[in-house]
């Protein structure tokens, strides 16, 4: 297949590097300093799979690119402007796949490439749910730091899912297709509501959430988190959600966090998409999420006033 991975940070850099080793002809485009590190001396993978895999790696979308699939891998709140900036160098509607975390993810890719002209542009829309944990160790170097599966998940009634899922498990990525979207993506809100603010907030590691006082911050996180979830009609109960938290702590316990990522480099975090989104449908029903409000503001406090993010892309 060809391939753009549009915002290539940790993940999007090792997902496209494996792809492209399984005989894709990938494009990574990324920030000027590690597109440039890529394209002189290749993606260099340390941890579960150490390899150097010679990529091609751009700072910019070129124009009239012919792709079969776009691996959206930008922050959520870069997800309309990259949808945007793709649907015009794109010129045809073509598979968007987006990998973030959070809630509203598809709606916002759907929205963006439906101004920019595409009808029925959520049939081209694949929510990916990611829990393959990597970290961004340098320009180039991507650390692919635990176990993780990839959900797909056709938005509409689009049938790509299985095609990438397909592409993803030969290039060794733990993939599969999901029919229940929507419980799927409240899995990992409920699991990223949980993980990424507190360890975002103490600069730790996932791991170290299995010890206190961590262990019972992101408890009553998650607490809140599942209250919202349940009352949107999400079916999980506290021991589902406890069993699925300690799953993927213990499967990711070396990782930062990409939250905790963000802030170690100066950037802009997904709080908004993750535990706002959580805060608002909580306020819209009525449910106090004290903590949850807590922690919303904390990080925020934690956060740079300005990130260019995906302007770079255009
Ligand atoms: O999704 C993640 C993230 O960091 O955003 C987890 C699975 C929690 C891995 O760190």
């Amino acid at each position: 297949m060809r391939l753009v991975v549009v915002g290539a940070g940790a993940i999007g850099t090792l997902f496209g590097a494996l792809l492209q080793r399984a005989g894709n002809e990938v494009t990574l485009v990324a920030r000027p300093e590690h597109a440039s590190a890529i394209q002189r001396d290749g993606v260099r993978l340390e941890g579960r799979t150490a390899a150097t895999i010679p990529v091609q790696a751009v700072p910019t979308l070129p124009d009239g690119l012919v792709v079969d699939a776009a691996l959206l891998t930008v922050k959520t709140f870069d997800v309309p402007s990259a949808a945007a900036v793709f649907a015009q160098s794109a010129r045809t509607p073509t598979v968007v796949a987006a990998l973030e975390n959070g809630l509203g993810v598809e709606e916002a890719a759907e929205q963006a490439l439906t101004s920019a002209g595409w009808s029925a542009a959520g049939d081209w829309i694949v929510r990916g749910i990611n829990s393959v944990p990597a970290m961004l160790v340098g320009p180039g170097v991507v650390r692919h730091a635990g176990e993780g599966e990839l959900l797909l998940a056709d938005y509409k009634s689009g049938k790509h899912a299985e095609v990438l899922a397909r592409a993803f498990r030969a290039a060794g990525i733990s993939a599969r297709v999901t029919e229940d979207r929507e419980r799927e993506v409240w899995r990992k809100a409920l699991v990223n509501a949980a993980i990424n603010p507190v360890t975002a907030d103490h600069g730790i590691p996932n791991g170290r959430l299995l010890l206190d006082p961590y262990r019972g911050q992101a408890l009553q996180l998650l607490d809140e988190a599942l209250s919202v979830a349940q009352a949107e009609g999400v079916r999980f109960t506290d021991t589902d959600a406890q069993r699925e938290l300690w799953r993927v702590v213990r499967a990711t316990a070396e990782n930062r966090s990409s939250m905790l990522q963000d802030l170690d480099r100066g950037r802009r975090t997904e709080i908004d998409s993750i535990s706002g989104a959580i805060l608002e449908l909580g306020q819209r029903r009525g449910i106090a999420l004290p903590a949850t409000a807590r922690i919303v503001q904390r990080i925020h406090a934690r956060e740079p006033r300005t990130d260019p993010g995906v302007t770079r892309l255009a």
